[in-house]
């Protein structure tokens, strides 16, 4: 977008709900605030393209429905997502825009935004909400680790029902049971310990693994040459649905800059179509 193409902010925030807003681009809706979410307003360019504008969190990552009509806080129909994952790695600043395209004359369309934002002070999240931008995999045999979209109107047969967090989690083989003699890592990008004295990540798993035999999931911090500073967490059996796991970093990884490695391996007997492992929403927080 160019800098300056845009008038003044033309449309006030309307409501706010948990993290959703509505705005209208053919006219306002009354808004019913909800005290917290996303401050957004639209404006409109002199092609009579709307901008759809947000405070983002910078890191943070949206999904923008739209839909043709809209009679209250209760009404979730018709929706349809019109941007997912924007910006993909995450935004850069303060302040988002999109370009909706060129407003009705006639017809009011309406939107609404949903963030997938880091904590204040967190030193990496990671929700998948932009397709697992920056994460690496390698697989030598077997299953892969993959980011994919759950589709909320077509029901998982296999896997969890539906991600820890919005539209997105990464798995082994997604939507797939996981196959025998499967070795597949998962790599985040660097996280910076520089000037750390401690560390706790937290994140969400979701387990359906052969237990007892040699299938398993382990995850290990290495450093920035890929050398293992230490595996901190094993993955094994069935879980109660998205269960939370909260572990310290080790000492040995203040100070570094650093990668979280999920490794899968599963052996070669019939796992008996069990799904695999899945993780999303991940936060590293310093030490108070
Ligand atoms: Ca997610």
């Amino acid at each position: 977008m160019t800098a300056g193409a845009d008038p003044a902010k033309v449309a006030k925030p309307l409501f706010t709900k948990a993290g959703w807003i509505l705005l209208a681009t053919g006219c306002l809706v009354a808004g019913f605030a909800r005290g917290q979410g996303i401050r957004a307003w639209m404006t409109f360019r002199a092609d009579d393209h709307a901008i759809l504008r947000w405070e983002s969190v910078p890191g943070g990552i949206y999904h923008i429905e739209r839909s043709g009509g809209f009679t209250g806080a209760g009404d979730l129909a018709g929706w349809e997502y019109d941007f997912l994952g924007f910006p993909p790695t995450g935004a850069a600043g303060s302040e988002s825009s999109i370009d909706l395209g060129e407003r009705s004359a006639v017809t009011p369309v309406f939107y609404r935004l949903h963030g997938y934002e880091p904590p204040a002070g967190s030193l990496f999240y990671e929700s998948f909400e932009g397709g697992g931008a920056g994460w690496t995999r390698f697989t030598s045999a077997g299953s892969a680790w993959s980011t994919a979209m759950w589709d909320p109107s077509c029901p998982m047969t296999i896997g969890p029902e539906s991600p820890r967090s919005g539209l997105f989690a990464a798995g082994t083989d997604v939507f797939a049971a996981y196959a025998p003699d499967t070795t597949a890592r998962f790599e985040s990008p660097l996280i910076d310990l520089a000037g750390q004295t401690g560390a706790t990540l937290t994140f969400w798993e979701w387990r359906e693994i052969e237990e007892g035999f040699g299938d398993l999931g382990v995850l290990g911090v290495f450093d920035g040459a890929g050398n293992l500073v230490e595996n901190i967490h094993l993955a094994d059996g069935v879980s109660a649905g998205w269960t939370e796991v909260t572990v310290p970093l080790p000492a040995a990884a203040m100070g570094l800059q650093v990668r979280l490695r999920f490794t899968f391996l599963s052996d070669g007997a019939n796992a008996s179509d069990m799904a695999g492992w899945y993780i999303d929403d991940l936060c590293v927080m310093p030490a108070p």
